[in-house]
Parts: C-alpha cells; sequence; structure tokens
C-alpha cells in the first residue's frame, strides 16, 4: 500500500457495466475501494466483489454500514470522521464493530482511516453531523491523526467537489509516517496531477459513473 498512488472507489448502489469494470480494473490503477454512503447493500458489494475478483487489482472495502461487511476482499479500510460533531461517527460504531468481529479481524488486512469530510454538500458531511473545519483545525486533525490516534491514512474527502490543492499541500506538510489519501471531484488529467503533487494517494469516483474515458485517463496523468 506504502507505493499506491491511485485508487478508484467503485459505489455499490450504482450501476456499471461489464464493459466499464473491466476497463476500471484493467487501467493500471493500484487498488479498487468499493464503498459509498447511500443505500450499500450486502448484495450490491458481493454483486461488485464477485465482478472485481475476475481481475488481478486489488481490492479494499471501505466500510459504511455493518450489515455489508463480507470476506473475501484483500483489505478493510474503518472511517474514523474526526470532523463528525457526533463521538458516534469516530468512536461508537467502530467499538461496536469490535465488540462483534474482534475475534475473526485479522488486523494485517485492516487498516483505519483519519477520515475529514471537507465539501458540505457531501451525503457523507450530512449523514455524519460534520461540521466544516477552517484550514487550521484540518492540518491539526491530520497532526493527531499521525502523532495521537497513528493512523496509517488521513483521508481528506471532498466527495463530488474538487477541493484545494493549497490545504492538501499544509496537510501533506503535517505528515511523516501517516499516508495521505486525497479524494473529490478530479475529473481530469490536470486535477490529478495537482492534488498527486502532494497527496499520495488520490482517490477517483464519480467521474468512472459520468465519463469513463476521462476516469482511465487519471490514471496515466500520474504514472
Ligand atoms: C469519494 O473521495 C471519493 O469518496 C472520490 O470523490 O466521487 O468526487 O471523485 P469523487
Amino acid at each position: 500500500m506504502n507505493e499506491w498512488k491511485h485508487v478508484f472507489k467503485l459505489d455499490p448502489a450504482k450501476e456499471i457495466s461489464d464493459e466499464n469494470l473491466d476497463m476500471i480494473c484493467e487501467s493500471g490503477t493500484d487498488a479498487i475501494i468499493v464503498g459509498g454512503t447511500d443505500n450499500v447493500t450486502l448484495d450490491g458489494v458481493l454483486d461488485l466483489l464477485s465482478r472485481i475478483r475476475r481481475h488481478t487489482v486489488p481490492c479494499i472495502l471501505e466500510i459504511s454500514t455493518m450489515e455489508a461487511i463480507t470476506p473475501g476482499f484483500d483489505y478493510y479500510f474503518i472511517p474514523m470522521v474526526m470532523n463528525s460533531t457526533e463521538k458516534k461517527w469516530m468512536m461508537d460504531i467502530q467499538h461496536q464493530a469490535i465488540k462483534e468481529y474482534k475475534d475473526i479481524m485479522n488486523w494485517n488486512e485492516i487498516f483505519v482511516e483519519g477520515y475529514c469530510i471537507l465539501n458540505e454538500e457531501a451525503k457523507a458531511f450530512t449523514h455524519t453531523n460534520s461540521y466544516l473545519p477552517d484550514d487550521e483545525d484540518v492540518t491539526a486533525y491530520a497532526y493527531m491523526a499521525e502523532h495521537v490516534f497513528h493512523l496509517p491514512v488521513f483521508y481528506m474527502e471532498y466527495s463530488g467537489k474538487y477541493g484545494d490543492p493549497e490545504l492538501v499541500e499544509k496537510v501533506k506538510g503535517q505528515l511523516d509516517e501517516t499516508m495521505l489519501f486525497y479524494g473529490g471531484g478530479i475529473e481530469s488529467s490536470f486535477q490529478a496531477q495537482e492534488m498527486k503533487e502532494h497527496a499520495d494517494v488520490i482517490v477517483v469516483g464519480n467521474i468512472i459513473y459520468t465519463d469513463i474515458k476521462k476516469a482511465i485517463k487519471t490514471v496515466g496523468a500520474i504514472k
């Protein structure tokens, strides 16, 4: 995972044709994350898993609901939403999951992400009752992700909106060990390059569903 630069994120609640899915899996991306906010069902997750598994690309489940957890993925990402105003999204649902599953959890394949949701319009922002942090808040969250919680990943989540490259640069300046993931609104080679300049890994989601060719180009742009 330390070598990763680019990942695609597929939403189990959205339709994707076999042809487009094959293009995504064979694009040269480093991994595919399966994750979403609304209407994530076990059926939807299993459908994507079985189709992605026809390819060799690593496959990650980003857990958003306990009902849709299944074995078979290479890695599992567990988000902790640092800028949620409710402890539930930072601590309590993870606590419940540990109580239920700790005997079968394999920590070699589980990574906890310190999430910071930075687009007020994003579904995940309202769903988790997040507040919009200012730049100093965000850099302090990044610092906490590394030095207080020792998390492997800090994720700047702008889902649906292109973010602020200067803030991504500032956040990167806080991190030595923790990897920086950037996701949100990447639709062009230029944007992929601009965010990759500071983030360790860029996450490309929505454009897969609106312009598959542009989505594929984001891989070549940074490799
Ligand atoms: C969403 O960060 C990802 O969780 C990617 O965002 O869908 O806006 O590309 P987009």
